[in-house]
């Protein structure tokens, strides 16, 4: 079996990582949607460190949970599997993955930092800017932002063609957690079922994707993935 998984926020739901929409998903009296934009950037650089600090310490607190442990299982029990994640928290590749699992992260990394002036990418594990603190710059001269992608900002094109080789290629594929409405990530269901995979959605509430090709699965993804691992993975260790 060939498996394919697009995930998002929900996944990371049950290790205390809040999730972007819905009313839980606010940030002080902001939108964290509003915050995740080239604009709000340019607007006031300090805040947007703030928010992406504060999920950096929310992150490092957290473990991965159940669904994450039961997506590696699956990927081990798959012949080929690979992982499109909208998340940016590292959370499934801390769980472990096998050695022929493919993972990529669609949005970028809490991880890394972007100079969105020349593109210099560097890994960055450290807490962010405190409050008062000078903001990261770049040898360009321009102030550097999280690594990760905002609304308007072109998705990586080696990450695009992984996540279409995978969603063309597999015969099951997972849509995990997330609210489906962010372009062109929620495409990739699409895309899978256009191929003839088995699109299967694990979310608390029905999301947009059609209902003539996919089939919801109600409830916490990290009750109802294990369930499934236990179905097709190989025995929990
Ligand atoms: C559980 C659960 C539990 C809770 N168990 N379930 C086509 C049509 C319309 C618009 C567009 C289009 N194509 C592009 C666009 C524009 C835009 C877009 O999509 N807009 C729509 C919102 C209208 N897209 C873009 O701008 C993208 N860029 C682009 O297209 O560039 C083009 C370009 C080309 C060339 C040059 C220049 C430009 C970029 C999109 C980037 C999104 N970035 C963010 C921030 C990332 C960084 C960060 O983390 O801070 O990504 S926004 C935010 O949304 C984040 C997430 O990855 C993403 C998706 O959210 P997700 O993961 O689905 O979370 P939620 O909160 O929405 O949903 C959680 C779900 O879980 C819910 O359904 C719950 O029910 C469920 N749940 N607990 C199971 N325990
Ligand atoms: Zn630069």
């Amino acid at each position: 079996m060939r498996l394919g998984v697009l995930c998002g926020a929900g996944l990371s739901a049950a290790s205390g990582v809040p999730t972007f929409r819905g009313p839980q998903g606010l940030w002080k009296e902001h939108r964290p949607e509003e915050l995740a934009t080239p604009q709000a950037f340019a607007r006031d650089p300090a805040l947007v460190w703030e928010w992406y600090a504060w999920r950096r310490r929310k992150v490092r607190q957290a473990a991965p949970n159940a669904a994450h442990h039961a997506l590696s299982r699956l990927c081990g029990a798959a012949s080929e599997a690979g992982i499109i994640t909208q998340n940016v928290d590292g959370l499934q590749q801390r769980a472990g993955l096998p050695d022929h699992a493919t993972l990529v992260e669609l949005h970028g990394s809490l991880w890394r930092t972007r100079c969105r002036e020349c593109g210099d990418v560097r890994e960055d594990r450290g807490p962010g800017p405190g409050p008062g603190e000078a903001l990261p710059a770049c040898a360009c001269g321009a102030l550097v932002g999280p690594g990760v992608v905002w609304f308007g900002e072109a998705l990586a094109r080696s990450g695009l063609d992984t996540a279409a080789r995978i969603a063309h290629h597999c015969d099951l594929f997972l849509v995990v957690g997330t609210s489906a409405v962010v372009q062109p990530a929620a495409s990739f269901a699409a895309l899978a079922a256009r191929a003839g995979a088995l699109v299967l959605d694990f979310n608390l509430e029905q999301t947009p994707l059609g209902d003539l090709w996919h089939r919801h699965v109600p409830g916490p993804c990290e009750d109802t993935l294990p369930l499934l691992a236990g179905l097709l993975g190989p025995p929990a260790d």
